[in-house]
């Protein structure tokens, strides 16, 4: 099923053909990448506006450009509705992504050269978090905690030990490949301790903490950093809040700080996704992400299966292949053969390298909004298995079996945004 596309078509049919492409693509695959989504056809109406037009540096009501008499309306809709759905008193939400975001908070709240703290990147951290390749890592001192061996958890004693010893001006809690509740009063008081400013990046659970599947990190964070485009299924697009003592450090540190023109179609497109995250069906849909997450890891550990942490409290799961003999890059481009999308990556305390790494990250916020259930999730872990199987072997027969299943299964359940 591919959409319409009438004007593009006839511009640029080259172009038009690679998006119908990708419209296919995302229709027939089982997406299990963690970060990513289905927007409705409501978010991917706004975010291609005529609001792509204009120019408007500053904030609603301190313009540098005129004609904002819609503009403004826009970004406070926006604004007003992120401060409603997430509890906080202050939000922006210029930043293009999450990695801006992040900048912005360093800008906003410590020199260059200052110890800041956050997780390691193998451990299930983020790049800006400190991480040395990163020009977080390189303009400021990153330390950097990370999990128990044994437990596959944080070890909450050694985050403090490190803290304190350390002093960072910012300590950054939340990351890309944690499986677990993240304990944001735990973070918070370790802060207060070593006079830190705590960044809570929620961007892979803001979604979750918008629907109450997962605590909230307010009021126990200083800042909260998010994406809008994971499970909060927005545009991809990012959100800085606070309470309103941060308000003016923030706002300075994204513009005129960091960036030029806020995107207005995705403050658009992120203003229908607030929206879409304030309704009980989007309670429901978080609840669901959670649920499907916890029935797939119970049938992954069924079927042998190595979980870090040994299961997961939230959308996703990582998977350590280590036992199985098979890469997770390996399995990886096996299972994207099968027509099932997942990413490769680090485990913690991984012998392998990150670009060859023995694990692999699967989540279920994308399935989860094409209506599949924890019925459906014993199916998903047979094909993740066969798949796995079929990788060690170089057994592509078996893969194109697994496809045309997906495929099958993929069209009872269409996306949103692509049903037409
Ligand atoms: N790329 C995001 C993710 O996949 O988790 C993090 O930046």
């Amino acid at each position: 099923m591919t959409l319409p596309h009438p004007a593009l078509s006839a511009a640029d049919p080259e172009l038009a053909a690679l998006v119908g492409a990708e419209e296919q693509l995302q229709a027939e695959t089982l997406r299990l990448i963690p970060s990513e989504n289905y927007v409705s056809a409501a978010v991917l109406e706004a975010s291609g506006t005529v609001l792509q037009n204009k120019y408007s540096e500053g904030y609603a009501g301190r313009r540098y450009y005129e004609g904002q008499q819609v503009i403004d309306q826009v970004e406070r809709l926006a604004v007003a509705r992120a401060k409603a759905l997430f509890g906080v008193e202050h939000a922006n939400v210029q930043p293009y992504s999450g990695s801006p975001a992040n900048l912005a908070v360093y800008l906003a709240f410590a020199e260059p050269g200052d110890t800041v703290m956050g997780m390691a990147l193998p451990m299930g951290g983020h790049l800006t978090h400190g991480w040395g390749v990163s020009a977080t890592g390189k303009w400021f001192r990153g330390v950097q905690y990370g999990v128990r061996q044994d437990t596959g958890l944080i070890d909450f004693d050694e985050v403090r030990e490190l803290a304190l010893k350390e002093r960072p001006k910012i300590i950054f809690c939340g990351g890309t490949a944690l499986p677990r509740t993240i304990d944001f009063p735990a973070f918070a008081e370790i802060a207060r301790e070593c006079g830190a400013v705590l960044v809570a990046d929620v961007a892979h659970i803001a979604g979750l903490i918008a629907g109450g599947a997962h605590p909230s990190p307010v009021p126990h964070a200083d800042v909260i950093s998010t994406t809008t485009h994971k499970t909060l299924r927005g545009p991809r697009g990012a959100m800085l809040m606070s309470r309103e003592e941060h308000a003016k450090a923030l706002d300075k540190a994204v513009f005129p700080g960091l960036q030029g023109g806020p995107h207005n179609q995705t403050t658009a497109a992120i203003a229908v996704a607030l929206h879409e995250a304030s309704q009980p069906s989007f309670r429901a849909y978080a609840q669901s992400v959670v649920a499907n997450a916890r029935a797939l890891a119970e049938a992954l550990l069924d079927r042998g299966f190595d979980l870090v942490s040994g299961g997961t409290d939230n959308h996703l799961i990582l998977m350590d292949l280590t036992p199985k003999e098979v890469p997770g890059k390996v399995a990886a481009k096996a299972l994207d053969r099968a027509g099932i999308v997942v990413n490769y990556n680090t485990v913690p305390y991984d012998p392998r390298k990150p670009f060859d790494p023995s694990g692999i990250r699967i989540g279920t916020p994308s399935l989860t909004s094409r209506g599949l259930g924890t019925e459906h999730m014993a199916a998903v872990a047979d094909w993740i298995d066969r798949g796995v199987t079929a990788a060690g072997k170089e057994d592509e027969e078996a893969l194109a079996t697994i496809r045309s299943e997906v495929a099958e299964l993929m069209s009872a359940h269409p996306a949103p945004g692509l049903a037409g």
